[in-house]
């Protein structure tokens, strides 16, 4: 098949990259690197160091024309598209990063729908979504049912909303398809494409872009305390690295296609408290590490009862393949390399945006 991944130099866009060229698809990656100089003007960078790069250099919301042209000429069986400000601490920063993460995102979104639209055979929409655009409101969540609840805390989730929103729209005007996948906090590393240096993702652990796991694994590695938010008993979804890549690549693969259809796919692996986290991974550190409870500078209920739906993928033929110790273990172990890039940015680590 040929596959167009949008934002294919971020920590997922990267590895799914890879693991679909070593499918022997052909692969194109478009990216403006934005995430990397994000990091970097907010006093932090990747804990892992920045590699080669394989994509073509674009802003998929500011160049329309390009984007379209592009898509026009490759003619791709489908386009993942991850090409977003990712970050809800961001999102919440100020206004300038609020109207940055509504404009990059449903901007983008949109012009990928206008890039399609009148193509004879429109290619299949990966949107990445978020778990986050149900919230936390309602404690049990459905798959692909348009009557749960959408209730998200942040600009950032609220911009996949519209995104959601929009896709809809698209796919009942335009008879394109879309698999929307909800996606829980990714972490870890591994995947078996990534694991020399010159290979490995980007591994970010400041209060914006690092994902609570990664962030407890960074702190560990550097000896500073885990910082839970609140009591650390809110419950979520969490999902591997290797299985992100891997659930996106079956959904590619085989996933129907229907001319007009809309699909939500919710994409986790297991639930945990934020608590068992830090807990797990203080267990798994050579060396003692604290953990530190923070006043929470999130607006987010500290659920403990958090139930989702997820059948989709299963029925895929998907099965969780690797446990969390496993991934924090080496995640802990690679980082032991990088410290002093973890050390030397240790000022970006504690959260100073609140939500309100
Ligand atoms: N948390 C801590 N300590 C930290 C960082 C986070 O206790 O140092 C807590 C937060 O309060 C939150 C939970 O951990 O309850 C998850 O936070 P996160 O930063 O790992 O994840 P989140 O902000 O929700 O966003 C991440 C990705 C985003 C993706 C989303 C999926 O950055 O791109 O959409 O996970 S979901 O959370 O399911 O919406």
């Amino acid at each position: 098949m040929k596959v167009l991944v949008l934002g294919s130099e971020g920590y997922i866009g990267w590895p799914l990259y890879l693991h679909l060229k070593s499918r022997g698809h052909m692969v194109r990656g478009i990216d403006n690197e934005s995430r990397a100089l994000y990091a970097i003007m907010l006093g932090s960078c990747s804990a892992t160091p920045s590699r080669g790069e394989e994509h073509l250099d674009m802003h998929v919301d500011k160049e329309f024309q390009r984007l379209r042209n592009y898509i026009k000429r490759l003619k791709p069986d489908a386009i993942v598209h991850l090409a977003e400000q990712p970050s809800a601490p961001l999102s919440m920063k100020d206004l300038h990063f609020c109207h940055t993460t509504m404009t990059n995102n449903i901007i983008g979104t949109i012009n990928l729908i206008y890039s399609v639209k009148n193509l004879r055979n429109p290619p299949l929409i990966v949107k990445l979504g978020s778990m986050g655009e149900y919230g936390t409101d309602d404690p049990y969540i459905c798959e692909d049912n348009p009557h749960q609840p959408m209730n998200p805390w942040s600009w950032y989730h609220l911009s996949k909303v519209h995104d959601t929103n929009n896709l809809k729209f698209a796919c009942k005007l335009y008879g394109l398809q879309v698999a929307d996948i909800m996606q829980a906090p990714v972490y870890g590393l591994y995947t078996p494409q990534t694991m020399t240096e010159n290979r490995m993702t980007r591994f970010d652990f400041d209060q914006y872009f690092g994902t609570v796991l990664n962030r407890f694994c960074a702190q560990a590695t550097i000896g500073h305390p885990l910082t839970v938010y609140g009591e650390g008993n809110q419950r979520r979804g969490f999902i591997p690295l290797i299985e992100s890549v891997e659930c996106i690549r079956r959904v590619i693969e085989d996933f129907p296609r229907e001319r007009g259809k809309y699909t939500s796919i919710n994409q986790l692996a297991e639930v945990f408290s934020i608590k068992e986290l830090a807990e797990m991974v203080a267990k798994e550190c050579a060396e003692p590490v604290d953990i530190q409870y923070l006043k929470n500078p999130r607006y987010e209920k500290e659920n403990p009862v958090y139930v989702v739906e997820s059948n989709i993928l299963k029925n895929l033929g998907y099965k969780p393949s690797r446990t969390i110790k496993e991934e924090i273990t080496y995640v802990l172990l690679k980082l032991t390399k990088y410290r002093d890039r973890i050390l030397s940015h240790k000022s970006a680590i504690m959260p100073t945006t609140t939500w309100r």
